[in-house]
């Protein structure tokens, strides 16, 4: 049985890849995806998780749950992607392939943080932790947390994998921050302060990791109609800023949390302990204290800095193996497996 994940997202082209990817490797077992409001609304994710599953996985099982339809505290903010709305209304020439989306199982209000907080009473019950990935804001995780209690999150929760935060990356949705700890900064800060181990996938590592136009022909040419779907709708969100991130192509954010799962030796990631600012000036952003030799664990044992923060990425093994699940997709009903790559994290070195 793979690796026990439930996904916190709100879809977006980005969490597109991160949910295919997830559905499409066999080391992955997706236990439940909770739609959170962020780059759309709660209701927009909430139908683009469900049509991505049904995409990728004819039948599929995995449980979509309403989540937060805004953030703890603050107004809701939309991310610069709002625009792409719902995956369908991108793809009528296409409405004949594509498959029909069940309502799906549980539309109770705010149900996705009541199903994350049993999942995490269960597993802390169990004895088999679960991994939380985040490609949203932490809204639904906070309140998980918060509902099962400290308790049965430190037993119930092995790691909490998570796209956010900029360092020495400019932010994205403002200047001093990134869009999901902007979006709903007291949650990533409850989230940050609970001692559970997070691995946070910060802008300077995921501007690295691009999708050129070459890329995506590749992938609507090699990955059916799943691929086809994915392509058209990372260039409808038109992600270019070569001036920005220092050459072509847009970045896949969402996609990296879910490939170090499975691929860890493709990033050089770093011991940390990160704070959220909250105050309302400066809130969502995100600064640091760092370890000084880089890690290639995510373990806590005898280390008192309870993160990790990816800060290097092996692009070109990222697009590798981000096409070969989507071509295993393509091929109904077959799931693929990570072959191990060239490791990023044996160059234990000084980078201070
Ligand atoms: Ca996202």
């Amino acid at each position: 049985m793979g690796k026990r994940i439930f996904l916190s997202s709100d879809p977006g082209i980005d969490d597109m890849a991160a949910i295919l990817f997830a559905l499409a490797d066999r080391d992955i077992d997706l236990i439940g995806i909770g739609a959170v409001a962020g780059n759309v609304s709660m209701q927009t994710a909430l139908e683009n998780a469900r049509f991505t599953c049904a995409l990728a996985v004819p039948s599929c099982k995995v449980a979509c749950y309403e989540g937060s339809s805004g953030p703890l505290l603050r107004e809701q903010i939309y991310g610069a992607h709002k625009a792409l709305g719902l995956f369908r209304d991108h793809l009528v020439d296409l409405e004949s392939s594509l498959p029909a989306v069940e309502a799906g199982v549980d539309n109770a209000e705010n149900s996705a943080a009541l199903a994350m907080a049993q999942a995490i009473r269960d597993a802390a019950a169990m004895g088999n932790p679960i991994t939380f990935v985040v490609t949203g804001p932490m809204t639904d995780l906070a309140l998980a947390m918060k509902l099962a209690g400290k308790r049965a999150c430190l037993e119930g929760i092995e790691n909490i994998v998570a796209m956010g935060g900029a360092f020495e990356a400019l932010g994205n949705r403002a200047p001093y921050a990134e869009m999901n700890m902007l979006s709903d900064p007291h949650a990533a800060r409850m989230v940050c302060e609970s001692g559970i181990a997070l691995t946070l996938f910060p802008l300077d590592a995921t501007w690295t990791c691009r999708l050129t136009h070459r890329d995506l022909d590749q992938i609507a040419r090699e990955a059916g109609l799943v691929g086809q779907v994915f392509a058209r709708l990372f260039r409808a969100s038109d992600r270019e800023n070569p001036e920005l991130y220092g050459g072509p192509g847009g970045p896949v954010h969402d996609l990296l949390p879910v490939v170090w799962l499975v691929a860890p030796e493709l990033f050089l990631t770093r011991r940390s302990r990160i704070s959220v600012a909250t105050g309302p000036e400066l809130a969502g952003h995100t600064s640091r204290v760092r370890k000084k030799i880089c890690s290639d664990t995510s373990s806590n044992e005898g280390c008192t800095l309870p993160h990790c923060i990816a800060e290097e990425v092996n692009s070109d093994g990222i697009r590798a193996l981000f096409l070969d699940h989507l071509k295993s997709l393509a091929q109904t009903g077959r799931r693929t497996k990570s072959n191990k790559h060239q490791s990023l994290t044996n160059r234990e070195e000084d980078l201070q």
